[in-house]
């Protein structure tokens, strides 16, 4: 077993060249290999390789965070565990995430299905104005199928138990955003920044705002304690790929058994932000009807997820929790949708705490996201994220009092147009 070494564009064909699961996919003449190495995220190492008859893409964990650099040591393993979460999302939702054709442990190297334009990053094209027609039907289709599956509504209870005892093992990266989102944003921690020096009294009361900061941990807790199904964990719209007809999920190197609505929160956050931030990008036209769209997004997206999860439950329903034999069985109907109302209930008034401190630690704490950063105009970018820490705020302070995603819509519009 050969000891971990990092790829680099000059090497990787000579690393890789006698892979089978490689040459096969891209033909096996190396000379013909053209190698792109096309990261931007904050953590690895993504090469793009281009043989003679197709291409794929190789993806390597760096021993340290590669925003920070070695300062900032984080296991290798992390590759494992987005391969399995890989492995049992296409298992659970079929033809949602990039086809795997090898995975190397000792080199935290998986190589997969290269995803080529038109697809582009989702958030990539949200700033760009682009309205996709599918995003919402396909992101919630994904997450009641990943979600539902995944938990003790539907596995064989032995098997999810040590799936659960796999993906417990995922520490360091759970340890990132137990920090990073639910802690470090509401105090002056080190690794902080906000990019708009002119937030510095909105932070300041954010960071005194014992509410918030009570919930933020209650939250914490839930995260943290509630194993209830094995998560993306870091499903935001930096972690989706999209066509005009298509949707994939990539990277699920965050992946735990956790809440069912830490999914769901993060990625209606980054849609909220997505929001908040149109205004920002503005010049070439205004943003109203994407303005319009993107809170149409996250209705449907909320309802899609309903209505699957609701239809999994109804005709999926396999697993300890809520067993068929105390209700349906005994031509209890009503008690099996009780149940679901419960566990929906639940899950709506938690996402809305993970939604709102999501979007509050992408622009006070450490990983920020370009929906904002981007924005060059500093006053501009400054009001952007003062209504969305203030959207934020009101979310996850009041998620027991909003009923209705169509309330929280109206908020947001009217936090926007203040
Ligand atoms: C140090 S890692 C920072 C962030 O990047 C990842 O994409 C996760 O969102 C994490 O919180
Ligand atoms: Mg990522």
């Amino acid at each position: 077993k050969l000891p971990f070494e990092a790829l680099s564009v000059e090497t990787l064909a000579t690393r890789l060249g006698t892979n089978e699961a490689l040459s096969a996919r891209i033909g096996k003449d190396t000379t013909h290999w053209k190698v792109r190495e096309v990261g931007d995220g904050n953590l690895n190492l993504v090469f793009i390789v281009e043989g003679a008859s197709g291409a794929a893409v190789v993806k390597q964990a760096l021993p340290y965070v590669r925003l920070v650099g070695d300062s900032w040591p984080l296991p290798l393993k992390r590759s494992f565990f987005e391969y399995h979460a890989l492995t049992r999302q296409e298992a659970r939702a079929p033809g949602s995430v990039p086809a795997i054709y090898h995975f190397d442990e000792g080199q935290a190297l998986i190589i997969m299905e290269y995803l080529a334009p038109p697809h582009v990053i989702l958030r990539r094209a949200l700033i760009d104005g682009r309205q996709l027609p599918n995003i919402a039907r396909d992101i919630g289709l994904f997450m009641a199928r990943t979600l539902f599956r995944g938990s003790d509504l539907s596995m064989v209870a032995r098997d999810r138990k040590a799936d659960l005892a796999l993906f417990a093992d995922n520490v360091e990266l759970c340890d990132i955003t137990e920090n990073l989102v639910f802690s470090d944003p509401y105090f002056d921690a080190k690794m902080n920044r906000h990019t708009s020096p002119q937030l510095d009294g909105l932070v300041g009361q954010l960071r005194a705002d014992r509410d918030l900061k009570v919930e933020a941990q209650r939250l914490k807790h839930i995260f943290a304690a509630n194993a209830e199904t094995l998560l993306h964990g870091d499903l935001h719209s930096g972690s989706i790929m999209v066509t005009d007809s298509e949707t994939r999920m990539i990277d699920p190197e965050f992946a735990f058994y956790g809440p069912m609505a830490f999914d769901v929160g993060m990625l209606l956050a980054n849609f909220w932000m997505s929001f908040f931030s149109q205004r920002g990008h503005e010049q070439n036209g205004k943003r109203d009807a994407m303005r319009a769209y993107l809170l149409g997004v996250t209705a449907e997206t909320w309802a899609v997820f309903r209505a699957e999860f609701s239809h999994l439950w109804r005709s999926e329903r396999t697993g300890m929790l809520y067993q068929k034999s105390l209700f349906e069985d005994q031509g209890d109907r009503l008690g099996a949708e009780q149940g679901l109302d419960h566990v929906l209930h639940g899950i709506w008034t938690d996402l809305l705490g993970f939604a709102g401190i999501e979007v509050h630690r992408r622009i006070l704490g450490l990983a920020h996201n370009a929906d904002f950063d981007a924005i060059d105009d500093e006053d501009l970018r400054a009001s952007c994220e003062a209504k969305a820490l203030k959207f934020g705020r009101h979310i996850a302070v009041n998620r027991r009092q909003i009923h209705s995603i169509d309330e929280v819509n109206t908020l947001a519009a009217l936090i926007e147009r203040e």
